[in-house]
């Protein structure tokens, strides 16, 4: 089994911190990478952090994912509520993945409720700010450890 996660961040995430921290807070996309590289190393797997403001680049990342990794945690920003490529690059790789949302996207506009992801996601952690990225971590390493059961 590979012990090596990819953490995906879509657009605009790379501005966290920057702007608007009365919705995303004041943490960074390096914190947020470092967060959940802590606790993937904690289960002993190492991570990949991709993030970018381009698509295609994200399910790249997603496809390459099938050669070296157990699983996936994404952030995929506002592509969440629009994206059936990226929904279909997720379900396409069959690897376990584990959305996670910064904010609780149930509580804000009527669009942002819809996600293309959820149903290809075993695992959903919305609202908890930059800290849901570890607990995204620790239940999709519960995920993968019970697929390797069988
Ligand atoms: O709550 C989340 O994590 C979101 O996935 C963030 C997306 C938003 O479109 C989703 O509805 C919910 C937005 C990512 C953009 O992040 C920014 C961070 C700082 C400043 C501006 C944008």
């Amino acid at each position: 089994m590979n012990r090596r996660i990819l953490l995906v961040n879509g657009p605009n995430l790379n501005l966290l911190g920057v702007r608007e921290p009365e919705i995303y807070g004041t943490a960074t996309l390096a914190d947020v990478e470092r967060i959940a590289t802590d606790a993937a190393a904690r289960h002993g797997f190492d991570l990949r952090a991709v993030q970018s403001n381009h698509e295609g680049v994200l399910i790249d990342a997603i496809h390459d994912a099938r050669q070296d990794c157990a699983g996936i945690v994404i952030n995929p920003g506002g592509l969440t509520h629009t994206s059936v490529v990226l929904r279909d690059a997720l379900s396409g790789v069959a690897l376990p993945v584990a959305e996670v949302h910064i904010s609780d996207v149930s509580a804000r506009e009527q669009f942002r409720a819809f996600s293309y992801v959820r149903d290809v996601a075993a695992v959903h952690v919305v609202g908890e700010g930059v800290a849901g990225y570890a607990t995204a971590v620790n239940l999709l390493v519960e995920v993968i450890a019970g697929r390797a059961e069988g």
